[in-house]
């Protein structure tokens, strides 16, 4: 018997974790959020303390990049661990589970559910929010949701004039509302139920909560307290180069053709540049405060020290920067996002150079969980760095829009090819704002070279469904088309 007891007892010590003692996870999302960060840098004025605290006590990848710039690829890409490239899910549909070969892939929560944690979102994690339809019998995305967030209350009409290709009703910014009260918002709401749930979590399992902030997406209003944080003159704007297009491919702007966003040129003629600038900076300020919210109740519930938290962009957004407003670019504006890490298995205070991806995430969850490894996934875990973000990695970040459109991003440069074979190439050191295409320089046709290994080996066409800002190329007839048009060759920019 005490022979027995003993063998119990050792075995009990070298049991793996037990599931009540794995980290928890806070995971949120800040949609079309890009590096005007504080700490990032991406604006000199962005003001965002909590982040940046978060930054503080962990590690911050201010290299990281989405595998596609727009939100359903971006986000199905990082929850199945999956470029876009190997899915063909490019555009704003199709939802992954239609897809036969994805009905049944084990997402990142589900796979966190499946061993031993407990799963609830809200808010926009997915393109659907906190998933759309399953299969009958399939398990959910996660196992408690709430149908909350998006942008809330609205004005009863725009406040900006009727912008370009349609009016469409998200392209509006401005104060509101006008009482200065940001409960009825629906990221105040979002982070008001994830406070709930981080109080209420069982204390004898581990959580895997995720919240979903929406602005500063379209239409960015945020109410007056927040605008105040900024400087209503020039300065604000960001630095732009006069036709910086002249360098960059006309096959550059068939990945943005004609879209509800509207260019540089029309903002300027309708005195919009500044307004858009602060609001954007004002919703990024009032959703930063949502993030320390949510940081506080950690502290609060005592679970802070055992808890990782994940915070992570779903793809850049230019404003006015080579010409446009919006997403849809191979270039950093489009393609860099916050990527931030804390918690137990993670050196405080770092800032990682090397580049990172998106897809990394559910690798490097798994590592600093002690879960099973799981085979099939395309990312790597930044494990290595959160120890020692001088901890090289060999593979660049890579971005795809639609087939044949890639943007690859290592330390030091970025190459960008586009399905018809056009290129270009920015120092980002020397050249950070990738004012100087320098693809043509002779001198550089080694880094050419070298770049262009890491274009991806499968690139897969758009998959079946596949719908909006979705662009195709027929090589053998030099013809680009975008949503289902086809471009003709010498027309005119649409502005
Ligand atoms: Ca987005
Ligand atoms: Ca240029």
């Amino acid at each position: 018997m005490k022979m027995i007891r003993a063998l119990l007892i050792s075995c009990l010590l070298v049991t793996p974790t037990l599931s009540a003692e794995r980290p928890n996870i806070l995971f949120i999302a800040i949609d079309d959020q890009n590096d005007w960060i504080g700490h990032l840098g991406g604006h000199p004025m962005a003001k965002t303390p909590h982040i940046d605290k978060l930054a503080e006590r962990g590690t911050s990848f201010l290299n990281a990049h989405c595998q596609s710039p727009l939100c359903n690829p971006s986000r199905t890409s990082l929850l199945l661990g999956l470029r876009p490239t190997t899915t063909g899910i490019y555009g704003l549909a199709p939802w992954f589970r239609t897809l036969p070969a994805y009905r049944d892939h084990v997402t990142l929560p589900q796979y966190f559910a499946s061993n031993g944690y407990l799963t609830a979102a809200t808010g926009k994690i997915y393109h659907l929010g906190t998933g759309g339809p399953n299969a009958p019998h399939a398990p959910r995305e996660f196992e408690r949701i709430a149908k909350l967030g998006g942008v809330g209350t609205v004005p009863l009409k725009k406040i900006i004039p009727a912008t370009p290709m349609g009016n469409h009703p998200a392209m509006d910014w401005g104060v509101w509302p006008l009482d200065n009260d940001d409960t009825g918002k629906g990221d105040y709401k979002v982070a008001s139920w994830t406070i709930e749930q981080i109080k209420s979590a069982p204390k004898d399992q581990p959580f895997f909560i995720a919240a979903g902030f929406f602005l500063p997406h379209v239409p960015c209003y945020a109410t007056q307290k927040w605008f105040d944080l900024y400087p209503d003159d020039d300065s604000i704007l960001p630095k732009i180069l006069e036709n910086d297009r002249e360098d960059t491919p006309r096959f550059s702007w068939y990945l943005h053709w004609s879209l509800p966003e509207p260019r540089l040129k029309w903002i300027k003629e309708n005195n919009q540049w500044r307004n858009l600038v602060r609001s954007y900076l004002a919703c990024t300020s009032f959703v930063d405060a949502q993030v320390g919210r949510l940081l506080t109740t950690l502290d609060e519930a005592g679970v802070a020290d055992n808890t990782i938290v994940v915070l992570w962009g779903d793809h850049g957004w230019h404003l006015g920067e080579k010409g446009i407003t919006g997403k849809n670019t191979l270039w950093d504006r489009g393609t860099k996002v916050p990527l931030i890490i804390a918690g137990p298995g993670v050196k405080g205070g770092q800032r990682c150079m090397q580049p990172a991806e998106l897809l990394d995430i559910y690798p490097t969850l798994i590592e600093l969980t002690g879960l099973p490894k799981r085979d099939l996934l395309e990312g790597i875990s930044l494990a290595p760095q959160l120890r020692d973000a001088s901890t090289k990695r060999t593979r660049p970040a890579i971005t795809s829009h639609n087939q044949g459109n890639h943007g690859i991003r290592s330390e030091k440069w970025r190459y960008i090819r586009y399905a018809d074979g056009s290129e270009e190439l920015y120092d980002m050191i020397k050249d950070p704002n990738e004012w100087q295409n320098v693809a043509s320089f002779p001198e550089h046709a080694t880094i050419i070279a070298e770049h262009k290994q890491w274009l991806p080996k499968v690139d897969v066409p758009p998959a079946p469904q596949s719908a909006n800002r979705i662009l195709t190329y027929d090589k053998a007839k030099n013809q680009a088309t975008w949503e289902g048009k086809a471009i003709p060759a010498k027309t005119p920019i649409p502005e």
